[in-house]
């Protein structure tokens, strides 16, 4: 038999940004709940993001869980954009910004920790979770937890599931509006205990295709190069990503490469997507169940959080100054800041990686990548969107 809960937000998943949300609507001091289909240990263990914005940073504050990141994220002053042997170095100091890393494994390890802290509740192994009613005042969510079916009433419902999760499922195909580009390869992605091949994280365009040098530590490496998006990460292991990793390095960087044996190897597909249909009714959709980038900009956990941030910003309006005219207004705010990621990411992604076999591709690539190195111009455009817009 189903039992009946009552609470004023639903949070479906309990990534980043349902964990955020969560802790944004705490300190509003608005009841909600959040439920997840997976174990705790399962979404601690998911290694994905790790550059921060300046505005995540002060979200997380917020949020009260900015102080790790703060002082044990890595500051990132710049970053290194090469061509095979050249290289350009994108300045932050020029625009007074800066970036932090700070791997999506810890961020989501505070905000677990705070929410243990302040006693919220969080079901995981929430099992068959389901929206309904969303176009009416009274939608519930029903799910099972601890094989028992109960069913949960409240005001609003927001999506944090992520690009696989059942909230945007959950909008009528007619309602629904979607753009996607899917790029026809992929990042195979190494995370290894070994010093940093550099201490800039580096984006170098090789002629057979993309690799990026990236770290979490000074002791603990990231490092992704582009694979076909066919391939099965089951034909992979360490020496063989070594092996391919080394062949397209930069000569300077080769000789410092230190290699060791993989603490997590993954294949992570290459697409842009968006469905701006971010509200249907009570339901709000929030970070990747609404939208997904190319990892190449770093904004897709940043996305994650501005939606949270957002969205937190106009519950409160609504439960506290009784003014709903943020919530009415949160899609519109959200795809402002979103598109411009989202081109930035596809417009990094083109720059740096092999498109297609055409050499003029090619030496397009090359003709702007000249173009960045010659312009100061060009690489504070660059700076400016790396290190996260102003306003919408
Ligand atoms: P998440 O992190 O996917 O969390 C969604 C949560 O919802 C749960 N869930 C459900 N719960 C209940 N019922 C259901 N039916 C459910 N279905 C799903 C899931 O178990 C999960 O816990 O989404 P969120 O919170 O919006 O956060 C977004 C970020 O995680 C994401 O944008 C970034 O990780 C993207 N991303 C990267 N972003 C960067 O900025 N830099 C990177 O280097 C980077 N690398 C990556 C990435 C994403 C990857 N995936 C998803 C393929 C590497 C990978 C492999």
């Amino acid at each position: 038999m189903e039992e009946t809960r009552r609470t004023q937000v639903v949070i479906i998943g309990a990534g980043p940004s349902g964990l955020l949300l969560g802790q944004l609507l705490h300190r509003h001091g608005i009841d909600h709940v959040i439920l997840e289909s997976r174990s705790a240990d399962y979404v601690l263990g998911r290694v994905r993001a790790g550059v921060l914005e300046q505005p995540t940073i002060a979200a997380l504050r917020e949020a009260g869980v900015g102080d790790r990141a703060e002082q044990e994220g890595l500051r990132m002053n710049g970053f290194d954009l090469r061509w095979d042997e050249e290289s350009c170095h994108i300045d932050f100091s020029r625009i007074g910004k800066h970036a932090t890393v700070y791997g999506q494994t810890r961020v989501t390890r505070d905000l677990m920790d705070a929410r243990v802290a302040c006693g919220g509740i969080t079901l995981y192994e929430a099992g068959d979770v389901q929206p309904h009613d969303l176009e009416s005042s009274r939608p519930y969510v029903t799910y099972r937890h601890e094989g028992r079916q109960w069913r949960m009433d409240c005001d609003f419902i927001a999506g944090c599931d992520g690009f696989h999760g059942v909230s945007r499922q959950s909008i009528p195909k007619s309602a629904l509006q979607e753009y996607a580009l899917t790029f026809p390869f992929g990042w195979l992605a190494l995370l290894a205990d070994v010093p940093p091949v550099s201490e800039e994280v580096a984006w170098i365009n090789h002629a057979d295709g993309f690799l990026m040098c990236s770290l979490r530590s000074r002791t603990r490496s990231r490092y992704y190069v582009q694979v076909p998006a066919t391939e099965d990460i089951r034909h992979w292991d360490a020496d063989k990503f070594w092996d391919l990793y080394r062949s397209r390095l930069p000569s300077d960087l080769a000789e410092k490469l230190v290699t060791g044996p993989a603490l997590e190897m993954s294949i992570a597909p290459l697409r842009s997507y968006v469905c701006t249909t971010m509200r249907h009714g009570r339901l709000f959709l929030v970070g990747d169940a609404a939208h997904i980038v190319p990892p190449t900009g770093a904004k897709g956990l940043n996305l994650a959080v501005g939606d949270a941030k957002e969205l937190a910003d106009a519950l409160r309006r609504h439960y506290l100054d009784h003014d709903t005219s943020d919530l009415d207004g949160y899609r519109d705010r959200a795809l402002a800041r979103i598109w411009k990621a989202v081109r930035f990411s596809w417009w990094m992604t083109n720059l740096t990686h092999k498109m297609t076999d055409n050499p003029f591709a090619r030496q397009m690539q090359l003709a702007e990548f000249e173009y960045t190195r010659s312009s100061e111009a060009a690489q504070i455009a660059i700076a400016e969107n790396f290190c996260g817009l102003e306003t919408a």
